[in-house]
């Protein structure tokens, strides 16, 4: 993978057309003897209890920036952005202990939660010295202050939990995680619904955000920053941005951004692979993320929280190509990849010739975009000089992004951004993934 992520770094303006011809050139399997580490990665407690530190730190961008950053990490572990994605059932009493490390009050919201308690009373707004209101919950003071939240998780979802305080900056600092809550008894669905069941796993999370560099660079330098010229430059899943959204949860080059973005399945099949995959969108940002996966459409079951469903249990689930989560939303969606027949010459001949390799699109290396075969799964014909394979077993790739364009970038620069590539095996397998 790591030859992957540069070899992406280098052809990223071609990210788009690799995505419509459905192949990128992968490194063979000697270069991923490790075993994959993408999808969600949950942090567990048996007593339901989580200390958490908010502190600073630095993450990478691909246009080789470094970014100052806010965020929560686990008391005693390292920096990481966003927050550890914390994993409770429904009715479960949860602790959270704030330490602080920053040089003002901070907080945690739980939105989603009922009755959240601070210090074991009612968690409440705060007003600084002149009476004006300075958090939406209770605070960890300054500089190595802590407070003790504690709640009962509840209905099973996807939720963020984020700074109340001085919330403009501090969320765009980075202040920012996910809360699952999952369904008591059945750890398998999203919500109590049994159509919300999802084979566990292929469970992905999409935490979407945007970095304003010069606010950060700001508060670096202990600046004050004119809000009103708030313009987000960088945008992310995960803390990352593309490619770096597609290396492995943990990559050794991304040190405090231990969450990847990328997809990884199989089509759909009654006998083998009969459960959908399940992806859970958060938007800690400031605007839309209209995301959108290529070559396949998502259920929409769920949002905030909330089943997709009448009051009356009928369900209300829909599939879409676009998936628009605002501000503050979550949206919970199931995919279920239905394209075997297209893997094949046997099963759907295509009565067209193939072009020639001259006409074919090379480079900028020696790879090309084209897996000299009209099927999926199939790489068995001419191969550019210096190409050994087009891919590790027959996979194919498509793209999934936002498809506000601007947000498809890394500093104005095409293609980064919000964008991660959804990795479809063959309908057997990839042997040793
Ligand atoms: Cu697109």
């Amino acid at each position: 993978m790591p030859s992957l992520n540069r070899a992406l770094r280098r052809v990223a303006p071609f990210a788009l057309v690799a995505a419509i011809i459905g192949v990128l050139v992968v490194p063979g399997p000697q270069s991923s003897a490790a075993a994959p580490t993408d999808g969600l990665e949950c942090e567990t407690s048996p007593s339901n209890s989580f200390s958490l530190t908010a502190s600073g730190g630095y993450i990478s961008t691909p246009d080789g920036n470094s970014i100052y950053m806010w965020s929560y990490g686990d008391t005693g572990g390292s920096f990481q952005f966003p927050g550890p994605t914390l994993c409770v059932e429904s009715g479960a009493n949860v602790t959270v202990v704030l330490h602080n490390a920053l040089s003002e009050p901070t907080s945690i919201m739980f939105p989603g939660q009922n009755k959240v308690l601070a210090g074991g009373k009612p968690a409440q707004p705060e007003n600084d010295a002149n009476g004006n209101l300075s958090s939406l919950t209770t605070t960890a003071a300054a500089n190595n202050g802590s407070v003790t939240y504690t709640f009962v998780a509840g209905a099973p979802g996807t939720y963020l939990y984020q700074s109340g305080t001085d919330v403009q900056k501090q969320q765009q600092m980075g202040l920012f995680g996910a809360l699952v809550v999952r369904t008591k008894g059945h750890p398998d669905q999203e919500n109590g619904r049994a159509d919300s069941t999802f084979d566990p796993a292929h469970e992905y999370l999409y935490m979407l955000s945007e970095v304003d560099p010069d606010a950060h660079l700001a508060v670096e330098r202990k600046r004050t920053y004119n809000w009103n010229n708030y313009t987000p430059r960088y945008f992310m899943i995960n803390g990352r941005s593309m490619p770096d959204t597609i290396a492995p949860n943990h990559a050794e080059w991304l040190p405090n951004q231990p969450y990847g973005a990328l997809i990884h399945i199989r089509p759909y099949d009654e006998q083998t692979n009969p459960r959908p995959a399940l992806i859970r969108y958060l938007n800690a940002g400031t605007t839309n993320y209209p995301f959108h996966p290529h070559g396949s459409d998502e259920q929409l079951i769920a949002r905030d929280g909330h089943p997709a469903q009448a009051p009356d249990g009928k369900d209300l689930s829909y599939s879409n190509f676009l998936i628009d989560p605002a501000p503050g939303q979550t949206v919970d969606t199931l995919m279920t990849w239905k394209d075997a027949e297209h893997w094949n010459s046997a099963t759907n001949p295509v009565p067209v010739p193939l072009p020639q390799l001259q006409d074919q699109i090379v480079g900028p290396g020696t790879e090309t975009w084209f897996s000299e075969s009209p099927y999926l799964g199939e790489s068995d014909a001419q191969l550019p000089p210096g190409v050994v394979q087009n891919n590790q077993c027959g996979e194919y790739y498509h793209v999934a992004h936002s498809h506000a364009l601007q947000q498809a970038t890394n500093f104005g620069a095409s293609f980064g951004g919000m964008m991660t590539l959804i990795r479809i095996d063959p309908p057997a397998g990839c042997p040793g993934q």
